[in-house]
């Protein structure tokens, strides 16, 4: 055997074995019907890793991937809110837990919701249904169909509850709504909450170093959001009126509109035609409501504070997902693409969730700076869609070269490599096994 075949052999043989370990974690983090993100740090069902590990279930199991999002569903409020947490039982390790959000809802859950990933993941698991078998199985289509209809009711309340005035791009009324929680783009904004007066502990900081979890000053303003919605009774309309944080960030708009982009595909194969051509037109309107996130000095997209009106100068990850969103205009793509690659040159793993030459870049910490492989994902399939192939290719690679040198973790450091954050961790699993050791 040459010294090529061998070379070649040994990547093969190490990637089945990372593939088999990437279905163990799946496996090992289910309790039963849904997956925890990881063990400790998150011991419940959260709404968008959820949505992910569905997606990489359905490479080996159709049948259990549909179970994800059922559980995740079985959280859903009567308004359609899918909140970010469901806590089907009871823990210590993590704050803030059931009593302290009183939703009194059953199953327990938070009373905020998450980037919505859902119409995209069930699309997916019938992509996946159809190619393992010559037609997707009858159970199958009928469990995709009473899901589709729960999905249509929480896009609903995005647009009634999130976006009453209808301008077609939708408010996070919480940094933890943005998946992205301490995300720099967040700091002004988060500067005019008023810090909690009640004492807590975090847990979060017994299990991970500081130095990679949001900074104390962040938690205090956390809280007192959750405090006060719940002071509100978790009534839609009166939160709406009363926050005092209320930002349209482009990440969680670029994935709500594909992931209606994926619903209206849903509607049509359920030939719900009514509904197919509702959510067209709202798309329409989303794509007008995302010139108000265009920042022509930039070149590329920025979050709305929606208090103040004022574009928010941070450009982050966020900035780049639209291209996954939707048909962005070759000018507006060329233009995401090639700071997209500059911030890519400027670090050993790309994306970083900030540009290294940011003043605010923090290598190590959560969201300000380190690689994250579902941002990593869609960034790259996003890039695909608009032809920029050879870059899509670079950011899969560097993805795939994180997991083999680093494992499974939370998050990455995008200069070392290093992994951060909690261990054997489902989503960065669900993405090894569906796309970057594909
Ligand atoms: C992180 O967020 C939670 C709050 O939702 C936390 O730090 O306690 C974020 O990375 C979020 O995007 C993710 O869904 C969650 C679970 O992985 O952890």
């Amino acid at each position: 055997m040459n010294h090529k075949t061998h070379e070649l052999r040994v990547v093969k043989e190490n990637l089945s074995t990372l593939i088999e370990e990437a279905r163990e974690i799946l496996r090992r983090n289910d309790r039963g019907g849904y997956t925890v993100p990881t063990e400790t740090l998150y011991p419940f069902q959260w709404n968008w890793d959820s949505a992910f590990c569905a997606m990489g279930f359905a490479c080996f199991d159709i049948e259990r991937a549909l179970t994800e999002l059922e559980t995740l569903y079985s959280g859903q409020w009567a308004s359609g809110l899918v909140p970010h947490i469901i806590f089907h039982q009871n823990s210590d390790t993590y704050f803030p837990g059931p009593q302290v959000w009183a939703t009194h809802q059953t199953p327990p859950t938070s009373g905020i919701s998450q980037p919505p990933v859902t119409a995209s993941a069930l699309a997916y698991i019938l992509q996946k249904a159809a190619s393992s078998s010559p037609g997707v199985p009858l159970d199958v289509l009928t469990r995709a169909k009473a899901l589709y209809h729960k999905i249509l009711a929480y896009h609903d309340w995005w647009a009634s509850e999130r976006d009453p005035d209808g301008t077609g791009i939708v408010a996070i009324l919480h940094p933890w709504e943005s998946g992205s929680d301490n995300s720099p783009v967040w700091d002004e904004a988060l500067k005019a909450v008023p810090p909690t007066k009640t004492p807590f502990q975090r847990r979060d900081v017994t299990l991970v170093d500081s130095d990679m979890r949001p900074r104390q000053w962040e938690y205090d303003r956390y809280i007192y959001l959750v405090e006060l919605y719940r002071s509100l009774g978790w009534k839609g309309e009166t939160l709406w009126s009363q926050t005092p944080f209320k930002v349209a960030d482009v990440g969680l708009n670029a994935i709500l509109m594909r992931d209606e982009r994926d619903l209206i595909e849903l509607a049509k194969t359920f030939d719900d035609h009514a509904n197919a051509e509702r959510l067209t037109e709202r798309a329409l309107n989303r794509r007008k409501g995302f010139d108000r996130l265009w920042s022509t000095q930039r070149g590329l997209y920025l979050s709305r504070d929606l208090l103040s009106d004022r574009l928010i100068d941070v450009p982050s990850h966020a900035s780049f997902l639209p291209l996954w969103g939707g048909s962005e205009t070759s000018e507006r793509a060329g233009s995401l693409a090639r700071e997209l690659s500059r911030w890519i040159s400027l670090s050993r793993f790309g994306v970083p969730t900030i540009s290294p030459d940011h003043a605010d870049f923090d290598q190590r910490r959560y969201w300000r700076g380190p690689v994250w492989g579902i941002i990593n994902w869609m960034l790259s399939e996003g890039l695909r869609q608009h032809g920029f192939d050879a870059l899509a290719d670079g950011i899969r690679h560097d993805t795939a070269r994180l997991i083999q040198q680093s494992g499974y973790c939370e998050y990455f450091d995008p200069i070392t490599g290093e992994g951060l954050g909690g261990g054997v961790f489902s989503w960065t699993a669900a993405v090894g096994l569906a796309w970057a050791l594909d």
